[in-house]
C-alpha cells in the first residue's frame, strides 16, 4: 500500500466530502433507507439491529483477509455478514430485516472493480418457512417500487446525474447459472449485466459456488435452490439469497463438502441440533443499490468514507 501523509488524507477526505455527486448520492442513499425500512415494516417485518462481532459469521465462498478478536478466551470475527444471526432469529421472529454493516477485507484485486468496499452495508432480510419464490417476488416489488418513489421524490438529483432510471417490468427475467455459464462462458454474469436493459435473476447456483448453508434440491443433486441479482447496464451483481439449510444431517454435511469444519461452526450447530425452521432471505448492498440509482460508475462515490482495499481511508 503507497504510505501517504497525513495532511494528504485530511485534503483528500474533505474534497471528497465537498463533491457535489457524493452530497447528492447522499441525499438519495438516506431516502433509500427510509423508503426500504417503510417498505418492510408495512409488510409485517421487524427491523433488529445489527452484529458488529461474533464468534459465528459467514465463511463466504472466496477468500479475504481474516483477523479475529480474542477476547475472554473466545474468538470473535467482525461480521461478513449476518446469514446465522438471521436463521437463527427466525425461530423467534417470522420476517426480520437489519441493515448490517459488513466487514470484508477484500484483497487488492477487487480495488478497481468499482463494486467492492471492505466495509459495506446490507439490507439482510429472512422470513420463517418462506420459499425462494416468495422471496424473489418480495424482491422484485421492493425494487419496483423503491425505484417508482425515488423518481417521484429525487427527479433533481436524477436530472443532475443525468440519469433516466427505468423502472423494470415484473417478474424479472430467469436465466439459470449453468445455462447462462454453456452460453456465455465463466465471465457470464458480466457479459449479460452488460447486454441487458432490466435486472434479472440468475437462478441455480451450483453448490460449489456458494457457501454452505443454501438449500441443496433433494430432487436436483448439485443444485441450489438459490439466486442472484443481476443489475443491467453493466452494474453487476445487486443481491443474492436463497432457501436456508435447516437439518442438522444436512447442514454437517454441507460444512464437510466445503472441507470445513464443525468445530468452526459448533455455535451454529448447536442451534441446528435444537431445531430450526426452513426459511429464505436475500442480502442486498445498500451503497451498490445507491450506485446504480445514480448510475455512477465507482461505489466510492456514494459513501463518505469509502474503504477501497488496497487504499489507505479514513
Ligand atoms: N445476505 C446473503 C444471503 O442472505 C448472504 C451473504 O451476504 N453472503 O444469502
Amino acid at each position: 500500500m503507497e504510505a501517504k501523509e497525513i495532511s494528504d488524507l485530511v485534503y483528500e477526505v474533505n474534497s471528497h466530502l465537498e463533491k457535489p455527486e457524493l452530497q447528492r448520492a447522499l441525499k438519495i442513499e438516506s431516502s433509500v433507507r427510509s423508503y426500504l425500512s417503510d417498505y418492510l415494516k408495512g409488510r409485517g417485518f421487524i427491523e433488529v439491529p445489527p452484529v458488529i462481532i461474533s464468534v459465528l459469521t459467514d465463511p463466504l465462498n472466496h477468500p479475504v483477509y481474516d483477523p479475529t478478536i480474542d477476547y475472554y478466551g473466545y474468538k470473535y470475527s467482525i461480521t461478513k455478514s449476518m446469514i446465522f444471526h438471521k436463521h437463527i432469529l427466525t425461530k423467534h421472529f417470522g420476517k426480520i430485516f437489519t441493515f448490517s454493516p459488513n466487514i470484508r477485507l477484500e484483497e487488492e484485486d477487487k480495488a478497481e472493480t468499482g463494486r467492492h468496499l471492505s466495509e459495506f452495508t446490507q439490507l439482510d432480510l429472512e422470513i420463517r418457512d418462506a420459499t425462494r419464490e416468495d422471496v424473489m417476488s418480495l424482491g422484485e416489488e421492493m425494487i419496483v417500487e423503491l425505484f417508482s418513489k425515488i423518481k417521484k421524490t429525487h427527479s433533481d438529483d436524477l436530472k443532475f446525474f443525468g440519469r433516466d432510471l427505468r423502472i423494470p417490468k415484473k417478474p424479472f427475467e430467469r436465466i439459470r447459472y449453468k445455462d447462462a455459464e454453456k452460453e456465455y462462458g465463466g465471465d457470464f454474469e458480466s457479459i449479460l449485466s452488460k447486454e441487458k436493459k432490466e435486472p434479472f435473476w440468475i437462478i441455480d447456483i451450483p453448490l460449489e459456488k456458494r457457501e454452505f448453508y443454501d438449500r441443496e434440491d433433494p430432487q436436483r443433486p448439485g443444485i441450489l435452490v438459490d439466486m442472484d441479482l443481476v443489475y443491467p447496464e453493466g452494474f453487476g451483481e445487486a443481491l443474492s439469497g436463497g432457501e436456508r439449510e435447516y437439518k442438522l444431517d444436512r447442514i454437517i454435511e454441507r460444512i464437510h463438502k466445503k472441507r470445513q469444519t464443525e468445530e468452526q461452526f459448533k455455535w451454529y450447530i448447536e442451534f441446528a441440533k435444537d431445531g430450526l425452521y426452513p426459511s429464505a432471505g436475500f442480502g442486498i448492498g445498500i451503497e451498490r443499490l445507491t450506485r446504480y440509482i445514480c448510475g455512477l460508475s465507482r461505489i466510492e462515490d456514494v459513501h463518505p468514507f469509502p474503504k477501497v482495499p488496497g487504499k489507505l481511508s479514513l
